[in-house]
């Protein structure tokens, strides 16, 4: 969701938790980079994201259980979801944080749930990078040394970089549409649902024997998916005063 520290960022986060759909909901999944930055435990992440946490918690406490997909904006925190299920006070086995990929069975649907970015190595250094950083023995040195600014820091460069990027002439977008089909197509096994971010693109495609569902940014779209017995839904998240 890209959930930034800003007034519209904290209205989209209260106006999804309040949509009526999810009282019928046995779990959320977040699909990865559902806040600008939180990589490691620095104790900062419990006040840059202190409704963020509330929100979760308010959601737990409802008895439902939440899949925490790690993405490329918010990785290595299992360290301070727990930290969080202290100072709100929430129970932390209903919140499962997803390293990689994860396959729920929802109904009879067999659904695969990612953030995408793993796969998305159009350039080798970018591969490279994605293993090293993502990987178990860095998530010990980012929550046991690497300091809060640092992040930051790093953090907004690579912002940057990806906005450039997106905006230069040479991103084509339906390229970058079609890239993201062909990793689902790659990466089911027999799962009858892919569902990924990431591209920021919201996206249905129909493979053969699955859909491919994107959830896309949903700042812009304002919109989430139900996955229910029947298949799937996109719901509006309603604009609210509040
Ligand atoms: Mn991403």
């Amino acid at each position: 969701m890209h959930l930034s520290q800003q007034q519209v960022s904290k209205k989209l986060w209260f106006n999804f938790l309040k949509n009526n759909e999810l009282e019928t909901c046995d779990g959320l999944v977040l699909v990865g980079d559902s806040v600008d930055v939180m990589v490691g435990a620095c104790s900062e992440y419990l006040q840059d994201y202190e409704y963020f946490f509330r929100g979760l918690k308010e959601y737990i406490t409802r008895g439902k259980k939440v899949f925490y997909v790690e993405g490329n904006h918010d990785f290595h925190v299992s360290k301070i979801l727990k930290k969080a299920s202290r100072v709100f006070e929430f129970d932390l086995s209903c919140l499962e944080r997803v390293r990689d990929k994860k396959v729920l069975r929802v109904a009879d649907h067999k659904v695969l749930i990612t953030h995408g970015d793993l796969y998305f190595d159009e350039d080798r250094i970018a591969s490279a990078y994605q293993t090293v950083i993502r990987s178990a023995l860095v998530e010990k040195l980012v929550e046991d040394i690497v300091p809060y600014k640092f992040i930051q820091k790093v953090a907004s460069k690579l912002k940057d970089n990806s906005a450039r990027r997106k905006q230069g002439h040479d991103f084509d977008q339906s390229e970058h549409l079609q890239r993201f089909r062909e990793i689902a197509t790659q990466i089911r096994g027999d799962e009858n649902y892919i569902i990924m971010g990431h591209s920021h693109l919201k996206d249905e495609f129909y493979g053969d024997g699955f859909v491919y569902l994107n959830v896309g940014y949903p700042p812009l779209q304002r919109e989430f998916l139900v996955i229910e017995d029947c298949g799937h839904r996109w719901v509006k998240i309603e604009e609210s005063s509040a």
